[in-house]
């Protein structure tokens, strides 16, 4: 059984109508006219809804004269039992034609989920009741109680419901023939009998509640005897109350004010506050649960689809050009260096992106990234930073620094890579070239680009190139360029070990080299993806001078000098 689904086997929403119709309380239904009115109904505490023909009708745009088709109304019916768990009795009208039309039409309703139908006694197609309802023809009572029965025959739920509505006081036939054709209906197997009235006071339909004295279940409609207090209604044994259409009326006059407003002032200030927020509609359609499906069924065949930036930091060296803006705003070849990042990222089709502000965040440009804040940015590192993005390390992440600019392949190749963790080391750079190169890194082999596709794996990072650790002083054989893909179960041990150093008393000096080194203490195996330059850091301002060239050597038909060079 799914998680999500009560233990206990609800009854079925044609047994609960049925029982509705049958209680000796008096009972209500609400109308809905689409998927989002009935779930609001539903969470109005109702315990049923009135799929009301003119409120159907009126959402469409068209007149309550069977001019949308059954077809089109039975649609419409699986969104709203789509929205909600609650029984539905449609306004059948008139069945949409003959005894036929009723068997087809209770067939597809069935297999809808919808509970009941009620049908009236007028002829195809009809009027609403409330426009000259006097000039409508009635339907022959004898071929009326064959639709009864046609749509009684050809149920195959013995639940499901069919109200038979008299239209005998709207046409005008008097009280006798309500009645008679009321008798009628109940003999042809009717569940009940919803009685109608157009007059605003209740006065023929509690005569007739008197004269039916409790045969069966009655139905009444009081949009026009509204006044009405409803403990009149319990009084005289009504068994249900339709409230018809007053959704779609209250949905109407709410988009004519907010409309004509907008209109009238150009400019959504003053509405805002006075209607459903975005977050309600998307509550209502249950976005939620979408969310965690997705992750439930998509990260799994994802290479990775989300990446966390850490981007906290001035820049030591950047001073003169970091006053309004961290580094990651600095302009490169036309664009911040961060968006340069992202751009990268989408194009690998990772477009789930954390960044982690800090220093000047609100200069940040969030614009398709989600932006997290370390406010301890000043005292803490880079882990402390990555700390703030732990959720969303939710699917395969690649957790990069937010001062790279490198050619693409790069993060092609990292997100493609199998290994729960995956670094990229750049082997063109073994030597300290300037006080700001650091994370070099000591892997199991050196590149060997002859034996391209090896597996290596990462054993250490540091910025002292002597390990005081280490017996030998071996070079190292690159530098870490900052890009590390977490992937699968590499997730939770990537957690695992974060916990463990945020137990330690330094971790807000921790960063990143930190991780991966405590990674390899734990025992993961972390593979190295060897490149050969093609990446830049920014650190310092001749960085920063120089980064613009390889910037626009990305850049689409880029004419500048990447060539063959290794950049
Ligand atoms: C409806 O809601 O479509 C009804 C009730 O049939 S009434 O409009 O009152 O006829
Ligand atoms: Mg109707």
């Amino acid at each position: 059984m799914n998680a999500r689904e009560p233990a206990f086997i609800a009854a079925s929403r044609s047994s609960r109508l049925r029982q509705m119709l049958t209680s000796t309380q008096l009972e209500f239904m609400m109308e809905a006219h689409n998927g989002l009115s009935a779930r609001i109904v539903r969470e109005a505490g109702f315990k049923a809804i009135w799929g009301s023909g003119l409120a159907i009708s009126a959402q469409f745009g068209v007149r309550d004269n069977n001019e949308a088709s059954w077809t089109q109304v039975v649609d419409n019916l699986e969104f709203m039992a789509d929205a909600s768990d609650l029984p539905i009795l449609l306004d059948g009208d008139t069945g949409y034609g003959n005894f036929n039309n009723v068997r087809r039409l209770v067939r597809k309703l069935e297999q809808r989920g919808i509970a009941g139908v009620c049908i009236e006694d007028k002829q195809f197609p009809k009027t609403n009741s409330f426009i000259n309802g006097e000039r409508q023809p009635l339907a022959e009572m004898d071929e009326f109680c064959g639709k009864i029965k046609a749509g009684k025959d050809s149920q195959n739920d013995e639940d499901f419901s069919i109200v038979a509505r008299v239209e005998a006081l709207i046409a005008g036939w008097g009280m006798d023939e309500a009645l008679r054709r009321a008798e009628a209906y109940r003999q042809a197997g009717a569940d009940a009998i919803l009685i109608h009235s157009k007059l605003s006071r209740p006065d023929e339909i509690l005569e007739f509640a008197r004269e039916w004295a409790g045969r069966g279940p009655l139905v009444i409609v009081p949009t026009k005897y509204y006044s009405t207090p409803t403990e009149v209604f319990r009084e005289a044994g009504i068994s249900t109350v339709i409230w018809a259409n007053h959704l779609i009326r209250a949905s109407t006059s709410a988009m004519q004010a907010v409309a004509k407003e907008i209109h009238a002032s150009e400019t959504l200030v003053d509405v805002e506050d006075r209607i459903a927020s975005v977050n309600e509609i998307f509550r209502l359609q249950d976005a939620d649960e979408y969310s965690e499906a997705e992750d439930r069924y998509l990260s799994a065949s994802r290479a990775s689809a989300s990446a966390v930036v850490l981007a906290a930091s001035r820049g030591v060296g950047l001073e003169a050009v970091t006053a309004d803006r961290p580094k990651v705003m600095l302009p490169i070849a036309g664009k911040p260096l961060l968006r340069w990042l992202v751009d990268a990222f989408k194009k690998q089709g990772v477009n789930d992106i954390t960044v982690v502000g800090g220093y000047r965040a609100d200069a940040i440009e969030t614009a398709g990234i989600k932006l997290v804040v370390n406010e301890r940015h000043a005292e803490t590192g880079e882990l402390a930073s990555l700390a703030c993005a732990v959720d969303a390390l939710k699917s395969d992440t690649v957790i990069s620094y937010g001062d790279l600019l490198f050619r693409s392949y790069i993060v092609r190749d990292l997100v493609e890579s199998e290994a729960p963790f995956s670094v990229v080391v750049d082997s063109s750079l073994t030597e300290p070239v300037n006080k700001s190169v650091r994370d070099f890194a000591w892997c199991s082999s050196p590149d060997d680009r002859g034996l391209f596709g090896n597996k290596v794996l990462l054993k250490r990072v540091s910025s002292e190139l002597q390990d005081a650790d280490s017996s030998e002083a071996k070079l190292p054989d690159g530098r870490w360029v900052g890009l590390l893909n977490v992937r699968g179960e590499g997730r939770e041990r990537l957690h695992a070990v974060l916990t463990t150093l945020r137990a330690r008393p330094d971790f807000d000096k921790l960063d990143m080299p930190a991780l991966l080194n405590a990674l390899i203490e734990a025992g993961e195996a972390i593979e190295v993806q060897y490149v050969h330059g093609h990446w830049r850091g920014v650190n310092d301002l001749e960085d920063f001078r120089r980064a613009g060239d390889f910037a626009h050597a990305q850049a689409p038909l880029a004419t500048g000098a990447a060539g063959g060079e290794a950049q």
